[in-house]
């Protein structure tokens, strides 16, 4: 009986510490997926910035401000993956995106205007699961 007793008495006295515990605790944040803007300017053929230093899990969108379509595409034989970006012409006005999940190096071009070419260089995300 009086193990019981003290047993209630501990669970009293814990339960609002524990409880004051968990409110305390700082809320985990969400996860906010970061995106990184590359401009094609209109009527320069290039991509602004041409080089790009992101994150794994970090986005990147193409935004068109040309008055043609261009698309992305990552450069045959080159780079971490070859497949990885694969876009339709993004139209003018319009805007392409990609995660990347993998570490490496993703250089891509323009397949209509070859001379547009540009790279994303991706690094692991410091303090995560990989
Ligand atoms: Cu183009």
């Amino acid at each position: 009986m009086k193990v019981v007793l003290m047993l209630g008495i501990m669970w009293i006295l814990t339960t609002p510490l524990l409880m004051a515990q968990e409110i305390t605790q700082p809320a985990t944040p969400e996860p906010v997926t970061k995106v990184h803007e590359v401009h094609i300017p209109k009527g320069a053929d290039k991509f602004e910035p041409p080089v790009l230093k992101i994150k794994t899990g970090e986005t990147v969108t193409w935004i068109n401000e040309d008055d043609r379509g261009h698309p992305i595409a990552s450069i045959p034989g080159q780079g971490t993956n070859d497949k990885e970006l694969f876009s339709a012409p993004i139209a003018p006005g319009k805007s392409w995106s990609h995660t990347f999940k993998k570490a490496g190096e993703y250089p891509y071009f323009c397949y209509i205007h070859y001379v547009m070419m540009g790279v994303v260089f991706v690094e692991d995300a410091q303090g995560q699961a990989q």
